[in-house]
């Protein structure tokens, strides 16, 4: 049975909705469902990928582990689980932010460390934006951040989940909208860097050949909308070949 400090599933189903299940929707409008078959366990302290196709349901990994859908157990012992205990830092996808600087949009409400801080922003390679800027970090984003381009965006809402003390930081495709170099910096200066040690990662990316040489675990979901672990990622991509180019 489920350990509480694991982070992962065991044999289950998750839906958007509840009457996903009850077989009233046509074929053609029955939603997605996510599937686990025995154990996924992502590693602790240690960076975890999910990859996979476009709409395959790579974002539903996280959000079932959030709680967000809806779980239906294919055996007696089936769980799910995500401690909470040591904070959980959540990057979305749509990255977002508040009508407020960008330092505050960053601390989030934490205390500022100015070290820390200091740190973030070169990390996740926002230093450069930074200093464009008149106001700096003092610069107000805006209503919906139109002070803001999606690349800075996204940096910004890794910053925040970087800056948090949350043990456990869900990153959902926070390389896409970066270019090779920015995408390279982030991998090495944020991803390996000291910030994330002894901290949890998953990270959501389309940029397996960036991610996967310092990922501990990868995990990947088909467009069948089942989660596997991937051991081989060399076996698994000569595999997927179409996955592969589009990767
Ligand atoms: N889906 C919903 N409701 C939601 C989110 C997604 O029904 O709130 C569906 C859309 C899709 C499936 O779930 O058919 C999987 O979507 P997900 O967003 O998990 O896929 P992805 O792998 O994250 O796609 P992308 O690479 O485009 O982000
Ligand atoms: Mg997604």
């Amino acid at each position: 049975t489920e350990d509480t400090n694991v982070i992962g599933f065991n044999n289950a189903v998750f839906a958007w909705s509840k009457d996903a299940e009850d077989g009233t929707q046509t074929p053609s409008a029955r939603s997605f469902r996510l599937r686990v078959d025995g154990k996924l366990m992502f590693q602790r302290n240690a960076l975890n990928l999910i990859i996979g196709p476009t709409g395959s349901g790579k974002t539903s990994v996280l959000m079932a582990l959030l709680g967000e859908m809806h779980f239906m157990p294919t055996s007696i012992d089936a769980w799910y689980n995500l401690p909470r205990e040591g904070g959980v830092a959540y990057a979305a996808q749509e990255s977002w932010v508040q009508n407020e600087t960008i330092r505050e949009n960053i601390l989030f409400g934490a205390p500022y460390d100015e070290e820390r801080y200091n740190k973030v922003v070169h990390q996740c390679a926002l230093a450069r934006d930074l200093e464009l800027f008149t106001a700096g970090d003092k610069t107000e984003v805006g209503e919906k951040g139109l002070t803001l381009s999606g690349g800075q965006k996204a940096r910004v809402t890794l910053a925040r989940a970087i800056y948090s003390s949350a043990e456990i930081i869900l990153l959902d495709d926070v390389l896409a909208a970066l270019d090779v170099h920015t995408s390279k910096w982030i991998v090495k200066e944020c991803l390996q860097g000291d910030l994330v040690r002894g901290r949890t990662i998953l990270l959501v990316t389309h940029n397996v050949a960036l991610a996967s040489p310092i990922a501990d675990y990868i995990v990947s979901v088909g467009l069948d909308g089942i989660a596997r672990e991937v051991q081989d990622l060399s076996v698994f991509l000569a595999k997927n070949k179409k996955l592969a180019r589009e990767l």
